[in-house]
């Protein structure tokens, strides 16, 4: 099939999946060269097969609530790639969450993972659930529900789910209790678990630390650095958290952060305190944003998502950190960073940046890091954590850094060698689609038809 005869093909078998078949163009776009290099991979329909999961899992909640009224929600679970290693990748609980969402997050897993040099496939599920205003005990008791299903199709060495929007530490534990209730068996079944019960130390830090790390990278290659750097972070979840500690770490001034319900400006930047105050404020007491603003005697901005464009990216700045969901930045928000002489945008959630934005920015010479390279830290870090499960032992917090720096650094280089052997240097984007890529076709190309 010709490159356009793909794409049509993968739109017709999807139609009306949009954010599914956005994250497919855009890979393909970026590995049509590798195509054009490979009429293996093309004889054996490798991009056809990848962008069908290998399996979807659907299937009914139901629970019940603190009033006794019986709930219904949808779980899912895709199994998208199994070619390099076990079905790996978060669980995400949102009201917005459909097969289409939780295929392009899978898709995107798929070559994230292959980036970070360990041995994990791709694969995603989660639930239209919403854990918002819903009790301890609600929670627990749904949990309990998804699992009782989820349990069947998942294990240690097949499809190892963790954490996403939604899901943290409190899910994660009681999706592991049920795991273990119902199966009798204490493994590393599902990644970001506490300390003291087979979690990793820096698990929870690690996409907004690697997401930092990957953004110093960028910067020594123009002999800069992120010190002195005003930046903008959107969202107040895991990764936003520890995004903001480490711009910090490295002498940076973070002035925005974010909810569904607006986003905060302070001028005067965030410090160490202001962060505990926002971490026990979103994880803890699980508040609006806006409580911080009233604390701190600094701005709060409603937003609303239909608005066209989002005044968080106007604020003047010298990089952004999108760290709360997909699509959040917008052509027009894109012209907004161009403006105000943004350097560089890094992309903490999956898929924050619309293709027209990322055409603009990438145009107008913004350093742009893609989500699957840069926001990997995590899932690079549930791979350590699968690693010490296997072996039974516990790493110290300074050997798991350490080793986070390196995958970083390792997968900032490689998709900066791969941008420049297939003609487009300096493009992390078409980089990292061609590194991922490669891995995965050896891999099924080496595996047969299956
Ligand atoms: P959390 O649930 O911890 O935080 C999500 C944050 O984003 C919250 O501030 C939330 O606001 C905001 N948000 C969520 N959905 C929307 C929406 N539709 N519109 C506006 N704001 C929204 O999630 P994470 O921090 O874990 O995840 C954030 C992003 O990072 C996601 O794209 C996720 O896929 C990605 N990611 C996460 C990894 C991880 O290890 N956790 C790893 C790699 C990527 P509110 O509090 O109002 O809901
Ligand atoms: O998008 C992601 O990479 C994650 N939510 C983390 C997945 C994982 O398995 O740690």
């Amino acid at each position: 099939m010709s490159f356009e005869e793909i794409l049509s093909f993968v739109k017709k078998r999807n139609a009306h999946e949009l954010e599914f078949i956005q994250a497919v163009e855009e890979v393909l776009l970026s590995v049509a060269p590798v195509l054009d290099r490979h009429a293996e991979y093309r004889n054996l329909k490798i991009f056809e097969r990848i962008t069908e999961p290998e399996r979807l899992i659907y299937f009914r909640v139901n629970w019940m609530d603190d009033q006794g009224q019986v709930q219904v929600n949808r779980g899912y679970r895709v199994q998208m790639s199994s070619a390099i290693g076990p079905y790996k990748g978060g669980l995400r609980f949102h009201p917005s969450v459909t097969a289409s969402v939780l295929k392009f997050l899978a898709f995107e897993q798929i070559f994230k993972n292959a980036l970070t040099g360990l041995p994990m496939g791709g694969g995603k599920g989660g639930s239209d659930f919403d854990p918002k205003g819903k009790s301890d005990n609600e929670v627990m008791r749904f949990c309990q529900a998804f699992m009782s299903e989820l349990a069947r199709h998942i294990d240690d060495r097949t499809d190892v789910p963790a954490g996403d929007i939604g899901v943290g530490g409190r899910e994660i534990g009681f999706l592991f209790g049920a795991y273990k209730k119902i199966k009798n068996e204490f493994s590393g079944v599902l990644t970001g678990k506490g300390i003291g019960w087979g979690g990793s130390l820096i698990r929870t830090e690690a996409t907004g630390y690697g997401l930092i790390y990957f953004a110093e990278n960028m910067m020594q290659t123009k002999k800069e650095s992120l010190k002195g750097k005003t930046c903008l972070v959107s969202g107040s979840g895991n990764v936003a958290q520890y995004a903001i500690e480490k711009i910090m770490h490295f002498g940076g001034k973070v002035v925005t952060a974010s909810d569904s319900s607006g986003f905060i400006y302070d001028e005067a930047g965030f410090t160490p305190e202001k962060l505990v105050f926002l971490i026990d404020l979103k994880d803890v007491r699980r508040g609006r944003i806006k409580e911080y603003a009233d604390k701190y005697k600094c701005s709060f901005f409603a937003v609303n998502p239909k608005d066209d464009f989002n005044p968080l990216w106007a604020v003047p700045a010298d990089c952004a950190f999108p760290c709360a969901t997909q699509n959040e930045v917008n052509a027009k928000d894109a012209e907004h960073l161009v403006k105000n002489k943004v350097k560089l945008l890094g992309e903490g959630a999956n898929m924050p940046t619309s293709p027209e934005a990322i055409n603009i920015l990438i145009d107008n010479g913004v350093m742009y890091a893609p989500g699957k390279a840069s926001n990997a830290g995590g899932v690079a870090t549930s791979g350590l954590e699968m690693t010490q499960n296997y072996m039974g032992q516990n790493w110290t917090r300074e050997e798991v850094d350490k080793k986070l720096i390196g995958i970083m650094k390792t997968i900032h280089d490689t998709s900066l060698a791969a941008a420049k052997e297939y003609g487009k240097p300096g493009n992390y984007m078409v980089g990292a689609n061609i590194a991922g890529f490669l891995k995965v076709a050896g891999a099924m190309q080496a595996q047969g038809l299956i």
